[in-house]
């Protein structure tokens, strides 16, 4: 991994923001590719959605919407032991995104008139489990979840066809995404990958017998082609972000154990060659030893390859700073997706984080407890988001709508000063609007 080494730098929140690694990750590149696949799929619906596979997925799924019988075969076949897994990643997640529901709140701002928020779900929305280099069954929980607790009525998902499936499986997406839908409760499944289901999301499509009606909001994490088709079709579709590639960041001091520092950048590292693995630390041994239990432990791990191409890259580094407060100032401008504090007195540092997609405090807290069972979401914000965005939740699925309610009287009391700022605005009609409700019949 490259050194930087910041120590007696005082450096603003720009020079760090431009001196800190990432990833390249250039959507609008991709944009090109992906707008004649979206107008395809516009054009084309289902049976450009199963030309698409074939070319893009290397296979041809017998129906894009898979059948209730297979969605069970493949919870069937479902190992025992990643079912029960899946069962605790379920129960954890709810258990955490029920605390997020929010109540609806009413004000009242004088006598007779009030102003009501509302919580409205969104009426039906698209989840994107992504199906190339890795399969994420985890995925389908952290979509799934937040979107049936905030109460979205209609909801389906999609996910790339796997060419190697068999069997009654041929065709359709990866097997333990499949039993994850059935475990969830999903019985709305496409195999459809990519840009292209994106779109397939966003235009609607017949498929034979099928319909697939068009959603309000697709969320979930992709490649870069699944990103570029989110930014294309935003505003026809709400998004919850452009997932780009995973970043870890580890803000360390001399207590922490270097071993420990390096499985949790490696494990980040796992998921793409372009994944960014980010230690911070105040302490030049703690930054040597874990380059050489990176090294050891990254030549050995089964997917040494990719995870030596993330680590190797120029989104990865060590980071020298003075003390922990300058880390503080580093990873705060960095906004990962995922930060680990692993310092004395974690907790305190931890809570001086502003910027993070979520944060893990102290050594028993890794990424992947966060990835797959510790109750919290794993769809964060990447790319330096996490300074303006949050993480999926119950509330990427809600709508606040204010409901305004006044009497008469109310309104009368208020009018005034409605009509001065009309007024102010050059806007006499709106002004209208209220004083023609205190006009007799033959005052109109
Ligand atoms: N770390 C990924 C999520 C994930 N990891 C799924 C394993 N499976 C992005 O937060
Ligand atoms: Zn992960």
């Amino acid at each position: 991994m490259q050194r930087l080494d910041l120590r007696g730098r005082s450096l603003s929140l720009r020079e760090l923001r431009e001196g800190l690694p990432r990833a390249q990750f250039d959507v609008d590149a991709a944009l090109y590719s992906v707008e004649p696949i979206c107008a395809e799929v516009r054009a084309g619906g289902g049976d450009a959605l199963r030309d698409l596979a074939e070319r893009y997925d290397g296979v041809c799924p017998p129906r894009l919407r898979v059948p209730d019988e297979t969605l069970q075969v493949a919870l069937g076949a479902l190992d025992p032991d990643v079912r029960a897994a899946l069962e605790i990643s379920i129960a954890r997640a709810r258990m955490v995104h029920r605390d997020q529901a929010r109540r609806d709140t009413t004000t009242t701002v004088s006598d007779g008139g009030t102003v009501t928020e509302r919580w409205i779900p969104v009426d039906r929305v698209g989840l994107y489990v992504p199906g190339g280099r890795a399969v994420y069954p985890s995925s389908v929980v952290m979509n799934v979840v937040p979107a049936q607790i905030a109460g979205v009525g209609s909801l389906a998902v999609a996910s790339p066809p796997q060419k190697e499936n068999t069997g009654a499986l041929a065709g359709y997406p990866h097997p333990t995404v499949l039993a994850a839908c059935a475990l969830l409760g999903v019985d709305e499944v496409y195999a459809m990958g990519g840009a292209q289901a994106i779109a397939g999301f966003a235009y609607g499509f017949t498929d034979g017998a099928d319909v697939c009606e068009p959603v309000s909001l697709v969320t979930g994490p992709g490649n870069i082609y699944v990103a570029a088709a989110k930014r294309l079709l935003k505003g026809r579709i709400g998004i919850d972000a452009e997932a780009g590639p995973t970043e870890i960041a580890v803000l360390a001091d001399a207590s922490a154990d270097p071993e420990l520092v390096a499985a949790d950048l490696i494990s980040q590292a796992e998921h793409d060659p372009l994944a960014a693995s980010v230690l911070v630390t105040d302490s030049p041994e703690l930054a040597d030893a874990v380059s050489l239990a990176v090294e050891r432990r990254a030549a050995a791990t089964k997917h040494s390859e990719r995870v030596c191409e993330a680590l190797r890259g120029p989104q990865s580094a060590i980071v020298l700073v003075d003390d922990i407060e300058q880390g503080l100032a580093v990873v705060n401008a960095y906004a990962a997706e995922h930060l680990e504090v692993m310092t004395r007195d974690a907790a305190s540092v931890a809570a001086q984080v502003r910027n993070a997609g979520a944060i893990f405090v102290g050594s028993f807290a890794p990424v992947s407890l966060g990835d797959y069972a510790a109750g919290s979401n794993h769809v964060l914000p990447t790319g330096g988001c996490a300074c303006h965005s949050s993480g999926l939740s119950v509330q990427s699925f809600l709508r606040g709508v204010h409901v305004v309610d006044y009497t008469e009287a109310a309104l009368a009391e208020v009018a005034p000063y409605v009509v001065t700022l009309a007024q102010a605005e050059d806007l006499p009609a709106h002004g209208e609007a209220v004083t023609a409700r205190f006009e007799s019949v033959g005052e109109r």
